[in-house]
């Protein structure tokens, strides 16, 4: 039995074990995407409806029962996300509060059977027993995902469907990506399609590019909700917005298009309010965006804007927020955003761990703000693991490298001084693909680092040590390898090959 990562709140084996050959999962309407889930990945079958549900006994095949309940989780657990896990030798039952807390179940159940990911397990008839146990658990926090940037460097959908898949076996429940930069605009606009046209052509280092168009994103929107994933799209400004300039020349002061930019700096773009094209361009792409984006969220960046006042850009974000809440979205922004009033609501993303001043943060907090966790020197996955590590970052020297203890021995609590406990929205690691070209590179990066970042999220502080997640990693490089994914041997693991 491989080990369950993250480790849950509340784990007990009892005597025996399930055998997953022959049996059926009986799912409510509501959780059918889950019972497909389930069973697609065991090779079962699904007895769907309400009625199936209810009758659990008598002569039908051994059951996986998904149940919709307010008990559920440990005791105490208010989490939408929290589930109960009872397998016994006669059969599964799964109970949550939600679709969403029996789909985080479901994840526990296929990990116990050692086929989380898809392509990494047997079928059905060969999959061991799964081990009696009962499982109660639910989420330190509500925000777990990842910042996958597709502008540096772009990825297709087939590549996209590969990270959903990695996020949801590991429990994390969003992908937010970053769409736009100075290099590429990555989403089709279908009030601006130069942007695209345009820009979606090239990436960083002299590559096609590409772009996704309003059809492949709608997809891999359905394809990341059907396995409890939410995107979170990103357009960044007013800085890293050489893509928009470069494509639409009247967002200039001049009104002359920017040249094509494909190398790795930052914080030399802008776009300006006192330019009468930026308000109508922000609301156009904003609308285009919030028509694809069923989530609650959108990201409007806000970083490393090295050309702009500190009072200018603080209008421009206060704009920005308007524009995005005005298409009925809440806003999350990078750090930087926090120098602006921003309403009770917004979700502020720390990430720069070279600053030492997060006043601004706390202040933010104080009037309401949560904040996203993605300390750089934890958890930006596009660092180095090993000081000689190619491809990677280190912010020109100045990072040391990021292997998966670092990755995984912090306290998402204890990061911001001063920030209260209850401020902490959850954790998200990001990979910036600036010096990474390939899938391979990619996912070698992503792997096993962002599987501690699931854990940091997920497992609360006092039930979490290094030896027990290092022990329990030990299994799952090899269902990784099993599912094509590339990932790195780190020897901080003895990992079971
Ligand atoms: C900082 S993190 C950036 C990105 C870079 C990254 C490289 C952030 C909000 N801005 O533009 O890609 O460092 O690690």
């Amino acid at each position: 039995m491989p080990s369950l990562v993250p480790l849950p709140v509340s784990v007990t084996e009892t005597a025996g074990s399930f055998p997953l050959a022959g049996a059926v999962v009986v799912a409510p309407d509501d959780a059918a995407w889950v019972a497909a889930h389930i069973a697609t990945t065991l090779g079962l079958e699904v007895v769907a409806g309400p009625d199936a549900a209810a009758s659990g006994s008598g002569s039908t095949p051994p059951q996986v029962r998904l149940v919709l309940g307010e008990a559920a989780g440990p005791q105490g657990a208010t989490s939408p996300e929290r589930y109960t896990l009872e397998v016994s030798p006669k059969g599964v039952v799964l109970t949550a509060a939600t679709p969403q807390g029996l789909f985080l179940g479901a994840i526990t159940l296929l990990q116990l059977a050692g086929v989380a990911l898809p392509g990494a397990g047997r079928p059905a008839e060969h999959a061991p027993a799964v081990p009696a146990t009962r499982v109660d658990d639910a989420p330190r926090y509500g925000w777990r995902g990842l910042s996958l940037d597709i502008a540096r460097h772009f990825y297709g959908p087939p590549v996209l469907r590969r990270v959903v898949d990695v996020l949801a076996s590991y429990k994390l429940t969003v992908l937010h990506l970053h769409l736009t930069d100075d290099q590429g605009w990555r989403l089709e606009m279908p009030s601006r399609p130069l942007l695209t046209e345009i820009s979606g052509v090239g990436e960083c280092g002299g590559g096609p590019g590409g772009y996704l168009t309003q059809t492949e994103f709608t997809d891999l929107v359905d394809y990341a909700a059907r396995r409890g994933v939410r995107v979170v799209p990103e357009i960044d400004m007013p800085g890293h917005i050489n893509a928009a300039t470069h494509a639409y020349g009247e967002l200039t002061p001049d009104g002359v298009p920017t040249d094509a930019y494909h190398g790795p700096e930052v914080g030399f773009s802008k776009i300006t309010l006192d330019n009468p094209a930026t308000e109508p361009f922000l609301r156009d792409v904003f609308a285009d965006l919030a028509r694809v984006t069923p989530g609650e969220r959108v990201h409007i960046g806000g970083d490393e804007v090295f050309t702009m006042g500190a009072e200018e850009y603080v209008r421009f974000v206060e704009v920005a927020h308007e524009v995005v809440t005005a298409q009925g979205k809440k806003v999350v922004g990078w750090q930087e955003i926090a120098q602006a009033d921003l309403p009770a609501g917004t979700l502020v993303q720390y990430w720069d761990t070279h600053k030492a001043d997060l006043s601004h943060i706390v202040r933010a907090a104080e009037r309401g703000a949560g904040v996203i966790m993605s300390p750089a020197n934890r958890v930006y996955l596009d660092m180095r693991y090993t000081p000689d590590w190619v491809p990677g970052n280190d912010w020109g020297g100045s990072m040391k490298p990021v292997d998966v203890r670092d990755s995984y021995d912090w306290d998402p609590a204890g990061t911001i001084h001063d920030l209260p406990a209850e401020a902490v929205a959850g954790v998200e690691a990001a990979v910036w693909t600036e010096f990474i070209w390939t899938e391979h590179d990619l996912f070698t990066m992503l792997l096993p680092r962002l599987v501690a970042a699931s854990e940091v999220a997920w497992t609360p502080q006092h039930l979490r040590a290094w030896e027990s997640f290092r022990g329990r990693l030990a299994g799952h490089r090899a269902g990784w390898t099993a599912s094509g994914l590339a990932s790195y041997a780190s020897p901080q693991v003895d990992w079971d090959e």
